[in-house]
């Protein structure tokens, strides 16, 4: 099949799921948001396009529930090592804000991190090797990543 209809069913599938209160067709549910976990990498600002033509955004953490829940799915789905979240500190560093200039409520920054390795680390992602705490990786690695959709 090609690409342009594949993507043509995906967002019908998906506009359908969405006018019934469901997730769209890949994503799973919790609490109020559905997500959807890769199984490709991408930079940081590949993934947030991706998210974004998917209608929507790379998963911000705003709870430990939700910490707890999505550590616990890319150890259970994840076929990847690390994964991207929506924050970056590009603007101020050392200041953290997730997508849309949303301030960062809760952390979970695994070991001494964010600690701006070499002063290039700039977006935010869970780090397996850091029993997937956050970590500040640089924007250009290539992870997988989380996109994450408001119900
Ligand atoms: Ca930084
Ligand atoms: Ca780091």
């Amino acid at each position: 099949m090609r690409l342009e209809v594949l993507s043509f069913l995906l967002l019908t599938f998906a506009s359908l799921a969405q006018a019934r209160g469901r997730c769209p067709l890949g994503f799973f549910r919790h609490g109020k948001s559905c997500y959807w976990i890769s199984t490709t990498v991408a930079s940081f600002a590949e993934a947030k396009t991706y998210c974004q033509y998917m209608q929507s955004h790379l998963a911000r953490i705003t709870s430990r529930y939700e910490d707890a829940f999505l550590r616990g799915q890319v150890r259970r789905r994840g076929k990847g090592t690390d994964y991207w979240l929506g924050a970056t500190d590009l603007n101020v560093e050392g200041v953290w804000l997730w997508e849309g200039n949303k301030a960062m409520t809760y952390t979970n920054w695994g070991g001494d991190n964010p600690n701006n390795y070499k002063g290039v680390e700039n977006c935010l992602g869970l780090r397996k090797e850091n029993n997937y705490q956050w970590n500040d990786f640089q924007c250009h690695h290539r992870l997988n990543f989380i996109c994450e959709k408001n119900l």
